[in-house]
């Protein structure tokens, strides 16, 4: 059964792949599974039936025969666990993979939101620009350690898994505030993630959608 996603019609990021349908997107490429998305705007995200299927009004969803899911990395697990190629075999390595994906949505996600918060809904704030130092040095910390903990591998527990996926879609939101080329090592292996074939496809599929919804001439 062809899986259905939705995305935002018109994505604010235009298509620079920060909405997080893009990580859904992958994860299917990934696996070789083809999907249908279902476009929606602002207004369509608070209707009641997309409420049903959403209780916070947002994408990205995920709709399969009589299951439907929220939740960006409860979807990409959901996709990992159906097919081969994004959980380790061995049963242990699952299971660190598995930490892997929390630690990237509950650990370094936070306070990059907090970031994109500071700038977008608080910059024009009096305190806003006494904030941002706190906010960037809470991101380092992270970053910090995390490159330490990647050293010089390419992914951070053996072969690309479900766990580099989202680590890599975490902080490829970091891009345009330029805080990544901080940590070589994390540039890197966000350019390893961005340089698989499945991670190109749905870059480009989610830019499609953006640049369709664009007026011409
Ligand atoms: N925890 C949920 C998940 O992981 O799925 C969070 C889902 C979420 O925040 N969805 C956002 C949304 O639907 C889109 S991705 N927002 C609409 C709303 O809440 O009304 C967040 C996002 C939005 C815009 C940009 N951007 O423009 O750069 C980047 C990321």
């Amino acid at each position: 059964m062809t899986p259905t996603i939705t995305a935002f019609k018109q994505s604010p990021d235009r298509g620079r792949g920060l909405a997080r349908d893009m990580r859904v997107r992958w994860a299917l490429e990934e696996v070789g599974q083809p999907y249908e998305v279902r476009l929606l705007s602002f207004a369509e995200m608070k209707e009641p039936a997309h409420l049903r299927l959403h209780p916070f009004g947002q994408i990205p969803t995920y709709e399969e025969g009589d299951l439907a899911l929220f939740e960006s990395g409860a979807i990409v697990f959901h996709i990992a666990e159906r097919h081969p190629g994004l959980l380790p075999v061995d049963k242990n390595a699952r299971t660190r993979a598995i930490g892997w994906m929390f630690a990237s949505i509950n650990t370094i996600e936070p306070p990059i939101l907090d970031l994109q918060n500071a700038k977008l809904l608080e910059g024009d704030k009096p305190w806003s620009q006494q904030r941002l130092p706190l906010v960037q040095d809470r991101i380092r910390v992270r970053l910090g350690q995390l490159s330490t903990r990647l050293g010089d591998a390419d992914w951070l527990d053996g072969a690309f898994s479900a766990g580099d996926l989202m680590m890599v879609a975490v902080l490829f939101r970091l891009k345009p505030s330029g805080m990544l080329d901080e940590y070589p090592r994390l540039s890197d292996y966000v350019a390893r993630g961005e340089s698989r074939p499945a991670f190109k496809r749905a870059f480009a599929d989610q830019l499609a959608v953006f640049t369709a919804s664009q007026p011409t001439g």
